[in-house]
């Protein structure tokens, strides 16, 4: 709509605080991610050693140890890495809706983004496909969607 305000977050790293936290379950494919992730912090103007990369065990994990990043106050935004696969484990709807309304919350509760990069999939194959270097990697999509999401609130201010 012409005339109206808009106000979009810049993919920019500089100056951002993010934390990724990644699960070690399946690290197969979560190291990819990131990996991928990575890559778009250092794309983006990002230096290694600013960004904190912490380890749980699997997707279940994820959420608390988000809630618990983001109520410190001291990141901009919070990326979560995970890979769920169905044909894995009976425990697929809990572990993969656990962590998807874990990860909601956390981002409600703090009002600090909390960016949801877990791949909750079919088949192996279809996990492989989505951690693969280069564009299309989640890992890589979740980072973007976390300095977008700083950006913006950045903009919005508290
Ligand atoms: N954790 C995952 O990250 N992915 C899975 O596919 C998975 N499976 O298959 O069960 C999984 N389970 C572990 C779970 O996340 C917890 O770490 C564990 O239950 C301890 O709380």
């Amino acid at each position: 709509m012409s005339g109206a305000r808009l106000l979009e977050g810049r993919l920019e790293a500089r100056g951002r605080k993010v934390a990724v936290i990644a699960a070690r379950f399946n690290d197969f494919i979560v190291a990819s991610l990131l990996k991928g992730a990575q890559a778009a912090w250092v794309r983006h103007g990002g230096e290694l050693e600013d960004l904190l990369v912490v380890r749980v065990p699997g997707a279940f994990e994820l959420p608390v140890a988000a809630r618990k990043l983001a109520a410190s106050g001291r990141y901009d935004a919070v990326v979560a890495l995970g890979c769920v696969i169905r044909g894995g484990t009976p425990h697929f709807e809990y572990v993969a809706g656990e962590c998807a309304g874990g990860l909601q919350r956390a981002a409600l509760e703090t009002l600090v983004p909390v960016i949801f990069g877990v791949l909750t999939v079919e088949t192996v194959e279809q996990a492989i496909e989505r951690a693969a270097t280069g564009e299309g990697n989640k890992g890589g999509e979740a980072m973007e969607a976390a300095l977008e999401m700083a950006g913006v609130f950045a903009e919005l201010g508290s």
